[in-house]
This record gives structure tokens, sequence and C-alpha cells, in this order.
């Protein structure tokens, strides 16, 4: 049994070498694009290096093992190659996609930029292409990626059948695993978090639909992932309801956050402590009662839960169109069917054939002038609260009797944490970035400081970004965190005035990661998200 992988990312590498450990199957290609910018991961991943950024526990230990690159255990020398053969290959030879008994997409669906809210598929198209060019009968294609609900039984369908000219769910089938994995605990989080597995509907001898548990594209997709489980349970379904299932796992977490990020700034304008809140509404305990609340914030950031509600958004209508093409019903056109279109057998019908109604779905989506569904709104609180970093730093400096406006004014501003999410190196679509340009377009000059984060496209040249946080601080006149990476929360408020000798001692903090009154005490002017009591 020969695995193929197409997508050599962060998704799609652990994925691969946890195929290829897994006795089950015999050997696992890693489909790569030989291109400028990624052609390199081949060559590393062939001689047992990972490509990826970051620590991944475990990670380089699999790839080593599994390409035959495993120091023989033990004596800790790193003596010859182990006894272990080599079970998986990165290749860019794509038609090696026709030895392989199960494939798998793990490509990326980026949204062009953080204002179209349309997911680019390119990348995605051109996986499809290549696994339909090269699919053989009896071939099993799962798509990995976050995608639009109705892309499985709709456009991968489509374009599949089209390269290959073979028919889904029946010479081949089709599925939708979606992947759940965090940056930093790939591994872990592929073999213990439950897998949800989605294969299209089929149809049996006599016509009837076969769907979720009982379609054999779902059984095929379990037979796959089941190896690969070690804590994790497989979760059967429609190949819809799977992409529902992840886009709105996410879309959740975005809305519970959005949840916070609100009652937080109603905290502000009430002058109380938002955390005191949300330990009280938390302290109703019993069943059923889940815990309320997630963590306000400066943000929120990475490539899912800011695109994954409009994934969900556009998938409502174009399942709900696929419905509306598949049971619009009509009085049948006569010019089209060649024979007459025979009127009903009077003896049956008591009444005259009445025109059935065309079948008009609800639209779910026909929501009151002008009204977004709650999940936008929740979007759009949560890409607010970099502008509201913004304001609560403008009110710190006019605390401090200064003026976040023009270049004359020479503010000096220390940013501290630029990745999206706490103690990773991670920092696609941070609202760090939104901040930033705020500031710079007030005229203000940034110091950026992230302990992970190693590059920084798009910012000023003239800008200072360090490791050295001392360097980045000295000289400010305030300090802003905008995430909460563990070295934060142990700065000391003397240290900082004192070493850096900052100019007027403010600090803005977006990820709660200091004590406000041991701040204040040292002289500190303080602003919280949340903290509307300091
Ligand atoms: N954030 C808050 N408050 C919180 C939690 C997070 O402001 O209480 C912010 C973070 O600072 C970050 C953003 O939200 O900017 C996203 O944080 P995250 O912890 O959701 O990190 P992701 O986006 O890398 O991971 C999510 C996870 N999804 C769920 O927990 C449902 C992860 O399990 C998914 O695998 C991942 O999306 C994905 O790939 O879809």
């Amino acid at each position: 049994k020969k695995i193929g992988v197409i997508g050599m990312g962060y998704v799609g590498i652990p994925a691969a070498v946890l195929f290829a450990d897994a006795p089950e199957f015999d050997y696992v290609y890693g489909f790569q694009r030989d291109s400028i910018t990624s052609g390199y991961k081949i060559d590393m991943l062939n001689s047992g290096e990972s490509p990826l950024k970051g620590e991944e526990p475990g990670l380089d230990e699999l790839i080593k093992k599994v390409t035959g690159n495993a120091e023989s255990g033990g004596d800790g020398e790193s003596s010859g190659k182990s006894a272990g053969r080599r079970k998986f290959e990165c290749t860019s030879d794509f038609s090696r996609l026709s030895e392989c008994d199960a494939i798998t997409l793990a490509i990326q669906t980026p949204f062009k930029s953080r204002e179209d809210l349309i997911p680019d598929f390119t990348p995605l198209i051109k996986g499809l292409r290549n696994a339909g060019r090269y699919l053989t009968p009896g071939t099993l294609v799962v798509l990995e990626s976050t995608i639009t609900p109705g892309t499985t039984e709709g456009m991968a369908r489509e374009i599949l059948e089209e390269e290959s000219g073979l028919v889904a769910g029946e010479d081949f089938c089709l599925a939708h695993a979606p992947e759940r994995v965090m940056v930093g605990r790939l591994l872990r989080n592929i073999r213990e978090h439950d897998r949800i597995v989605g294969g299209i509907k089929s149809y049996d001898a006599d016509g009837r639909v076969l769907d979720g548990i009982d379609s054999p594209n779902t059984k095929r997709a379990m037979e796959l992932y089941g190896p690969v489980l070690t804590k994790g349970k497989l979760i059967p379904m429609s190949a819809t309801a799977a992409e529902v299932t992840k886009t709105a796992e996410n879309t959740f977490r975005d809305l519970q956050i959005a949840a916070a990020n609100q009652l937080a700034l109603y905290c502000e304008a009430m002058g109380i402590n938002f955390y005191d809140v949300r330990r009280g509404v938390d302290s109703l305990k019993g069943e059923g009662i889940t815990r309320a609340m997630l963590l306000p914030g400066a943000g929120v950031g990475g490539h899912c839960l800011t695109k994954d509600t409009y994934h969900l958004e556009r998938g409502v209508k174009i399942v709900n169109e696929g419905l509306k093409l598949k049971f619009s019903v009509g009085t049948p056109d006569a010019s089209v069917s060649t024979e007459p279109f025979e009127t009903p057998d009077a003896s049956v019908y008591t009444e005259p054939f009445e025109t059935p109604e065309p079948f008009e779905p609800l639209d779910p989506l026909d929501f009151p002038e002008g009204k977004e569904s709650l999940y936008v709104l929740a979007r759009q609180i949560n890409d607010f609260m970099p502008h509201h970093m913004f304001t609560l730093t403008k009110s710190a400096l006019r605390r401090a009797g200064k003026v976040l406006e023009g270049p004359e004014n020479e503010i000096k501003i220390a940013l501290l944490g630029w990745a999206f999410l706490a103690n990773s190196d991670d920092a696609r679509d941070t609202p760090a970035e939104v901040y930033y340009k705020l500031c710079k377009d007030a005229g203000a000059e940034v110091s950026i400081h992230d302990p992970h984060v190693l590059s920084y496209p798009g910012l000023d040249e003239g800008d200072n970004i360090s490791h050295d946080l001392d360097e980045v601080i000295a000289g400010a006149d305030v300090i802003a965190v905008l995430a909460g990476h563990k070295e934060y929360f142990s700065m000391k408020p003397e240290e900082i005035s004192g070493t850096a000798g900052v100019k007027c001692p403010a600090i803005v903090d977006g990820r709660n990661v200091i004590d406000p009154d041991m701040w204040i005490d040292s002289g500190f002017i303080y602003k919280g998200i949340g903290r509307g009591d300091k």
C-alpha cells in the first residue's frame, strides 16, 4: 500500500512521516514542487532533516527514522545507518502518484489579503489537477486542507473527474479529513486529536444514497487514518459536514474570543476589571455550565481564525445553491423532451395536474437589510482590537502629556511581541502588524522585540528590530505588549525604567502579562485591555 501526500508543509510533513511509520503502509511519497521558494525541502527531507521552523517534538527523529537516516540507537555515537529501511521519500516527480493507493492533499488555502474575503484556491487546484492527472481506479483521494463547505462534493470532485476521466464515488474514493494541528505540537495533534472523516455520497445498486459512515468513501478514509491515531478516535460523517465541522470549530473559537473582547471593552467603559467578571462568571460550575470565557487581547491573528468564518459563510451559500439546483423542479419544457409531455392519466388524478412549486430552500442568509451574521460581527470585533490598542496607546501618552500625532512629536514606541500567538514564531496575519501601521501612520518611531520571530516582511528598514529587550525599550515613551510571550511575564518595572532609561514610562498591556499595581507603584502609566479599573 503506497500513500502519496501532496504539499510538504506543516500539515503534510508530519502526516506523511506518520503514515510511513505505520506498519500498515509500505511506502510514502511526499510530493513537493521543485520551486525556487520551496524546492530546498526535497533534499532536506530525503536526508532526514525537517525544513520546518520552530520546535516540533519528535519530528526530527521520526523523519530520520522513516528515511533510513536514524543513527543506531543506544550507544549514542552516530555510527552508520540504522537497520531501518527508507519508507518515506520526498519527490517532485508527480507521476509517481499513479503508484499510490491513497493520496492526501495538504495544501494551503490562504485568503489573498485581510481585505478581500475570498480564499485563493489556486495552489489547491494545482494539487487537484496533479492528483487527477495521475489518478488510477480504486485510489482514495483525501483533502486535508481547510476548505469552503461544498468544495469536496463540488470543485474537488469536478477537477478530479475532469483530469482523470474517472467517476468519483465509483472509480475512485473521495473524502475530506480536515487537519487540526497547531504548530509546536504537530505529531501529538495528529495522533491524539479525534479525526473527522467525511466521504462523499455514493449510491447502492438500487440507487439509494450512501452517506456519512455508510459511504464507502468514508470507510476507505477511516482505514487510512485509523493506523496513525493513538488516542484520537475516528468521527465519520458526510464530506460537507466535515467541512462545516472544521470551519465551525474555528468560527466558534473566534466568536468566543470576540465575546471576551466585547466584554473587555464594556469593562473598560465601566471602569471595572474584566478578570474579576471572568472569574465571577466562571464560578458558576455544575453540569451543563461550560467554562464561559476565553481571553480578550490585542487581536486575533493566524491563518485559521481570521479565515474560517469566511469559509463557513461562503459555504452556506455554495451548498445552498447546490441544493437549489439539485431540487429545483418545474414543468418539463416540452421543447426539451423528444416525447410529447405525457398528460397524466386523468383517472388517477381528481385534480388537474398542478405545476409543482419550484423548491425554494429558505435562504439562510437573507438577514434584515444591512445586518451581518453574528460570526462576521465577531470577526469585526476581533479585527478592531489592534485599533483599540492604538487608542489605549494614545490615551496613555496623553496622560504623560504627550501627543501621538505627526513625526514632529518624536514619539518612540516599543512594540513587544510580533507573533500572532504566544511563544510562537508564527506571525501570519498578526494583529501586531495592524497596530504597527497605525503607529507609523501617526508619525511614531517603532522598535520591535520578539524572541521567536525571525522575519518581518514589509517593515520600514529604518525601524529597530531586535531580540534585545533593553535595547528595544531604551528611550521609549510607551511600551505596548501585543503577544503573550512568556518572557514578558517576568519583566520588572524597576529594571525597565532604570537600565532602559525610558523617557516617560507608560505601558499598554494587550495580553495581560503584567501586574498593573506593581507597575503603577513604580511610576508607570498603565493601560490594559479589559482593565477599566486601572
Ligand atoms: N486568542 C485570543 N484569546 C484567546 C485565545 C486565542 O485572543 O483566548 C488569539 C491568539 O492570540 C491568536 C488567535 O487568537 O492571535 C488564534 O489563537 P489559537 O490559539 O486559536 O491558535 P491557532 O489559530 O493556531 O489554532 C486554531 C486552533 N483551533 C481551535 O482550537 C478550535 C487549532 O486547534 C487549529 O488546529 C488551528 O486553529 C487550525 O489550524 O485551524
